[in-house]
């Protein structure tokens, strides 16, 4: 009898403990077996978003400023169904961070983001839209919004496949859509030659960057063919002929030359190396060839 009334005071002192380390473990976050692993937080999202915006170029813009960035960004998505987010959703972050034209080179990509920031990322002679404030906060993020709730969301959302009017989607169609009309001058595209139609309708290039060049705003177009050594494609691909075409009705200059990725890689990499005026002459003379070949 003594016996039993010890094993059942045993017994309630471990279910007691158990509960207790189970609640410490979820209001702290320590995943246990029978918490629900949470998905990323609202907060979560947020500062990273704040902590991007706030290391953008040093200390600007200030705090106060991130804060109203971050306002009107979110306004975009939540509560929202997140297959219902138009492109003008994001009018209202555009409007607050707007991107400057300055005296460099626009960078254009598709399918080549990887190598096109290893190129451009450690010098400032071509601008991409990463590189201005809302488009390096947000690069490689994924949100989303629900209706009801006023939480951001950054699993379960829907991709391209799913809906086209996603937030992420609208967000990039929208900023891209704002850099390809800041652009002017002799612009540059960096596509993939390892893909039988490097010049995609459905991207982002086609469909929202080129529709926005005019001349004389915009008076030349280079396009680099990133190749790997035993790629097929070259600048007579057919997407490249429509891409030429569409390009020169507008009045617009044209040339592509093909350029391997190993040689890209290592101009960029000498610019670690290497002093600016160095990989000036190395890029220039990249961009020189570009334009005696079609
Ligand atoms: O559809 P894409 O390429 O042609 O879009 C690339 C094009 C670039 O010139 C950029 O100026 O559009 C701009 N852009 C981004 O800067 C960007 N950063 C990250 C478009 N999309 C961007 N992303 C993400 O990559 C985003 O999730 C979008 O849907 C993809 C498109 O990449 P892609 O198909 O290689």
């Amino acid at each position: 009898m003594e016996c039993g009334r010890r094993i059942v005071i045993i017994a309630v002192i471990a279910t007691v403990l158990v509960v207790v380390i189970i609640c410490i473990a979820i209001c702290t976050g320590i995943p246990t077996p029978l918490a629900v692993t949470p998905s990323q937080t609202d907060d979560d999202f947020k500062d990273t978003f704040m902590e991007r915006c706030q290391k953008f170029n040093g200390s600007k813009p200030s705090r106060a400023n991130c804060q109203t960035i971050w306002d009107k960004f979110q306004q975009a998505y939540v509560n929202k169904d997140p297959c219902e987010v138009p492109t003008e959703a994001y009018d209202p972050v555009i409007a607050e961070a707007p991107m400057e034209s300055a005296h460099y080179r626009f960078m254009f990509w598709s399918k080549t983001k990887d190598v096109v920031h290893e190129f451009t990322g450690k010098n400032n002679c071509f601008m991409t839209l990463e590189k201005f404030l809302l488009g390096s906060v947000l690069d490689d993020l994924v949100w989303c919004g629900k209706k009801g709730s006023n939480e951001t969301f950054t699993t379960g959302c829907p991709n391209g496949t799913e809906c086209v009017k996603n937030p992420v989607r609208s967000f990039w169609n929208r900023s891209s859509a704002a850099f390809a009309e800041l652009a002017w001058g002799n612009v540059t595209v960096m596509l993939n030659g390892s893909l039988q139609t490097p010049f995609d309708n459905e991207s982002i290039f086609a469909s929202v960057e080129l529709k926005r060049f005019e001349f004389p705003r915009v008076t030349h177009l280079a396009v680099v063919l990133v190749t790997q050594k035993n790629s097929e494609t070259n600048c007579s691909n057919e997407s490249l002929q429509k891409l030429k075409k569409e390009v020169l009705d507008k009045g617009i200059g044209y040339n592509c030359s093909a350029v391997t990725e190993s040689h890209l890689k290592a101009c960029a990499s000498d610019t670690v190396k290497l002093s600016h005026w160095r990989f000036f002459t190395i890029t220039s003379t990249i961009l020189f060839f570009s334009f005696y070949q079609t």
